[in-house]
This record gives C-alpha cells, sequence and structure tokens, in this order.
C-alpha cells in the first residue's frame, strides 16, 4: 500500500486525510473541533477571549493536544499507520510559536508523558498570535517606514505591511515583552511548529507560508536582512533559512512510532501554509484556475508564474509549494459571518439553503447588510460594522430569509469588487471548505461572479494538498497525474450562472461600494 498522511492544523480544528495512491482513494478523514474536543482551552472558536477585539491568540498546547487526538481517532477508525510512507500537513497562516529552548535542544520525546507537558516547558510565550489578530497597525508603520515604505514593501514581500502577518506581530512581542523576547530562541508558524513536534528537531518554515510573514524576500527565496533588522534586534538568529515546500524535514518522532503505530522513519515532508496547500489540494497548482475557499476565513486565490502584487494593496502573494507563485485576497468574516446570521435567526445550513434558494431573488429585494462582526482584512475596517439597508422587516430583524442571502451576497460582492488581482473574469471558479456543500451558497456566489461554480469530491482541500505534496515528495508524482486522481470535481454540485442576475449584480456592487465608501 502507497499511504500518505495531510494534516490541517486550522483556526477551529486539525484535520487529518490520508491518500493510497495505489488505488486512488482518499481512506481516512478524521477532524478534531477545537471548541468540542479540548474545550479546557477556553478557545471554543480557535482563539482566547480577550477584551481588546482587535487582540486574537490561541494556545499552541490545544494544538500539539489536538494532534495526539487526532492520530488516536486515524487509530480508532482502524487505519494502519504502519502502511503511511510520508506526512505532510499546512496551518493557519501567519500564526506564531515562541520557543526559548530549541526543538533540536529535545533530541526525542519520551513516551512517558504526554507531548503536551513535554512542549509547555520550552515555550517563551505561552500564547501565540493568530491570522484574526489586528493590533499591529503601530507596528506596520514603523517597519515601512524603516524600510522604505509600503510600495517597497509590495515590492520585496508580495505585501505590504499587514496586521495579522507575522514580523509585525514579532515586534509587538519584542517591545511589549522583552525580557521574553530575549528568552526566545526560536520561533515558528503554526505548520513548522507541527512539523517540528512530529520530528522532535526544529523543522524551518517553507517558503509558501514564509511569505506571509513581511519578512520573505520573494525574489531572493529568503529572508530579507533589512527587513529582519527592522522588525526587531536579533530576529536573524531566531529563525532558519526557509526551505522549498517539497523539502523532506525529517523523518517522524519514535514518539509517534511507539504509541501510534507509524513505521520507523516515516519521512516528513515541510508543512506549509493552508491556502498554499489547499491551493495544491484543489489541482490548482497551475495558472488559470481560481479557488474560492470558504472557511473561517474566506480566501480567493490562483497560481501566478511571477509575483505580482496588488495595485489597491489588500492582496497577497505567497509560495506556490508546486512552484512559482500565488495571489490571494483574505476575507475575515468568513463562516463566522455566516454562523451568527444563521444561529441570531435559527436556521440551520438546510434551511440557510433554502432562504436562498426558494424565498428570495438575486439582489434580496435591495436589502443589503454590511456582515462586519469581526474587524475586516479586506475591505480594511479596523472595529466591526454590522449594518442593515433596506425594508422595515429586514432592518428591524424580522425577515430570517433575506438576512440569510444578504450575509451570503455582500461577502460574494465584495470578494468579487476586491479579488481583480487574483484575476478577471474568473470561469469556472473552483470552491473548497466547508460551505462549499450548501447550494444556496453556491447559488449566490455563481450568479455574482457570472461563473459556473464547482466544488470537489473532497472539500478539505488543506489536507487533501498535504497529503499530496507529501506523496510528490516521497513517489516523485507528477502534480498534474495527483491533480487528475484526487482533485476531482464533483459535477452533480456545480451550479451555472442565471445571466439575468448579471444586471442586478452590477448595479448592487456600485451599492456596496459605496456604502463601504460611507456615501
Ligand atoms: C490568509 C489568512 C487566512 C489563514 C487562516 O492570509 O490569513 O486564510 O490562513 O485560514
Amino acid at each position: 500500500m502507497a499511504r500518505f498522511l495531510g494534516l490541517d492544523a486550522s483556526t477551529q480544528s486539525l484535520s487529518a486525510l490520508i491518500v493510497d495512491t495505489e488505488t486512488g482513494a482518499v481512506s481516512a478523514n478524521c477532524n478534531v473541533v477545537f471548541g468540542e474536543r479540548l474545550p479546557q482551552y477556553h478557545c471554543p472558536k480557535g482563539f482566547l477571549a480577550h477584551e481588546d477585539p482587535r487582540v486574537r491568540q490561541s494556545d499552541p498546547l490545544m494544538w500539539v493536544e489536538a494532534l495526539e487526538l487526532v492520530l488516536g481517532d486515524l487509530v480508532k477508525a482502524g487505519v494502519d499507520l504502519a502502511s503511511v510512507r510520508g506526512v505532510s500537513g499546512a496551518g493557519q497562516q501567519h500564526g506564531s510559536v515562541y520557543l526559548a529552548r530549541s526543538f533540536d535542544a529535545v533530541g526525542a520525546w519520551s513516551t512517558d508523558r504526554p507531548l503536551r507537558d513535554q512542549v509547555q516547558p520550552l515555550l517563551s510565550r505561552r500564547t501565540s498570535p493568530i491570522w484574526m489578530d489586528s493590533a499591529t497597525s503601530v507596528e506596520c508603520a514603523e517597519i515601512a517606514a524603516a524600510v522604505g515604505g509600503d510600495a517597497r514593501m509590495g515590492a520585496v514581500t508580495g505585501s505590504r505591511a499587514i496586521e495579522r502577518f507575522t514580523g509585525p506581530q514579532i515586534r509587538k512581542f519584542y517591545k511589549d515583552a522583552p525580557a521574553d523576547w530575549a528568552r526566545t530562541v526560536e520561533i515558528h508558524l503554526v505548520s513548522s511548529f507541527m512539523a517540528s513536534l512530529l520530528t522532535a528537531s526544529t523543522v524551518p518554515i517553507d517558503r509558501g507560508d514564509g511569505a506571509g510573514m513581511n519578512l520573505l524576500d520573494l525574489s531572493a527565496e529568503n529572508w530579507s536582512r533589512s527587513l529582519l533588522d527592522a522588525t526587531a534586534p536579533g530576529l536573524a538568529a531566531k529563525l532558519r533559512p526557509p526551505v522549498a515546500s517539497t523539502t523532506r524535514v525529517g523523518v517522524l518522532s519514535d514518539y509517534f512510532v511507539n504509541k501510534y503505530g507509524f513505521s520507523r522513519k516515516t519521512p516528513v515532508i515541510a508543512f506549509t501554509g493552508d491556502n498554499p496547500s489547499s491551493l495544491v489540494g484543489m489541482g490548482a497548482s497551475r495558472p488559470g484556475t481560481a479557488v474560492i475557499s470558504l472557511g473561517t476565513s474566506d480566501t480567493v486565490f490562483a497560481a501566478m508564474a511571477a509575483p505580482r502584487t496588488d495595485p489597491r494593496g489588500y492582496g497577497h502573494v505567497f509560495g506556490n509549494p508546486a512552484g512559482g507563485f500565488m495571489a490571494l485576497a483574505c476575507f475575515a468574516n468568513g463562516s463566522l459571518a455566516r454562523e451568527e446570521i444563521a444561529h441570531r435567526f435559527g436556521l440551520d445550513w438546510d434551511a440557510f439553503a433554502d432562504a436562498i434558494l426558494a424565498h428570495t431573488r438575486p439582489g434580496n429585494r435591495g436589502n443589503m447588510l454590511l456582515p462586519y462582526f469581526v474587524p475586516e482584512i479586506t475591505p480594511r475596517l479596523p472595529a466591526s460594522v454590522v449594518r442593515w439597508f433596506g425594508s422595515d422587516d429586514f432592518v428591524g430583524g424580522r425577515d430570517p430569509y433575506a438576512a440569510a442571502r444578504a450575509v451570503v451576497e455582500t461577502q460574494a460582492l465584495s470578494m468579487r469588487l476586491h479579488s481583480r488581482f487574483v484575476g478577471e473574469d474568473m470561469n469556472p471558479i473552483l470552491v473548497t471548505g466547508g460551505a462549499s456543500r450548501n447550494p444556496g451558497i453556491l447559488r449566490v456566489l455563481a450568479d455574482v461572479f457570472q461563473a459556473t461554480i464547482v466544488p470537489l469530491q473532497v472539500s478539505n482541500s488543506s489536507a487533501l494538498g498535504a497529503a499530496l505534496r507529501a506523496a510528490q515528495a516521497v513517489e516523485g508524482a507528477a502534480w498534474d497525474e495527483l491533480a487528475r486522481r484526487f482533485s476531482a470535481p464533483a459535477t452533480h454540485l456545480a451550479v451555472t450562472p442565471d445571466p439575468t442576475a448579471r444586471a442586478v449584480y452590477d448595479e448592487a456592487s456600485g451599492a456596496l461600494e459605496r456604502r463601504l465608501n460611507g456615501d
């Protein structure tokens, strides 16, 4: 058997998926939801409560414990982990973990104690800032000013200075907790942290995810010396040189061999960001295919041959694990906003779809909602903005059907408005993530983008991408062949656009732009 394990450490859960390259099947798919399985960490939606809504941090030990749970789930599901020939993974992007003792100093994990208890004493910072954090505007301005401004940052790193990116987060930590900064010997992204747990050694950050730090010089394929210096003193010594996403970074620690039954010396391939991994899982690693990912954050992305920055300053350039680059726009109010409306109006997901498909029409009779329950990344909204426009019933919160359509329409219109740098007139568009199974949401996306929307058979494309990256690195399989076999479209769920909705949404798009500008 030729099995490969892909892990995805995302905002609200950790999932594991196994592909079998001999049979072409996805043979296991487990998911540990933090809020359900690990309530003792007080991160019901993946982050800790904080009085400042701009501060969003998580507990890295929760991710460690989730790793053990998900491997245990695979064993309970009857998976023989001895047949796994390679492991890779993905992590929510930008989040960072700070160590006072290097993973390389660990040598080996002891099988006598849970991993969590062995990782705890390594940390120099108890919490990890994650991608939802927006508390570093001052640090962004300081870093950009030190290197010649945002345009220069964009040209070097693919993004202007961005609050959630790791560099500004590192600078804030250095300023707020200088003693803890001085104790820090090693910094990880969520992705390289998870990989280091598996090998019990320091795994470098890969270039795909490293591009989300405001530290990587895209053309030099290495950290930018001037950005390291502008971010925090001594930072260069706390980061290993970044590696290609296809790098074999070590073998599974004996801890996992003894506890979960993996084979000795199972290779571990560099972990990357969830979006770069998803690009591979969607079979979209060649330029020309756009993807919409509907998760805690919604993202729009596509492969890109050469780095090209977003003239409007919203988008980013990350590394494409299959080579080259990818363009991405990120929307923070993704599933949390959809869940908020579903919960507020007592709609389950079937009723939510029904509200869109059976009870409302494109344009929502002019009813529109600005659904920014948390500070938004795209467009930039530093505080929450929730505003209702339209009929008295809608504005008064008495029209659940229109409310369901409104949140999805604004999200889709905003994606259309703000993702032009990713690609114009994208058609078809592939769609992934939990919400990509909801026919109501797919209908709105098809009509707003006037494009055929195609979900895949596997909806966790990030974990799938990780498993495929492991297969590619170990077996040398071609990317196109892996995509053909594993990233198959679920054609029966594809939705084609209604041409009569085009004019309605052209007008609604203008209305949204005016409202976002406060007109
Ligand atoms: C991308 C981003 C999010 C995270 C969490 O820039 O911030 O999509 O990767 O999924």
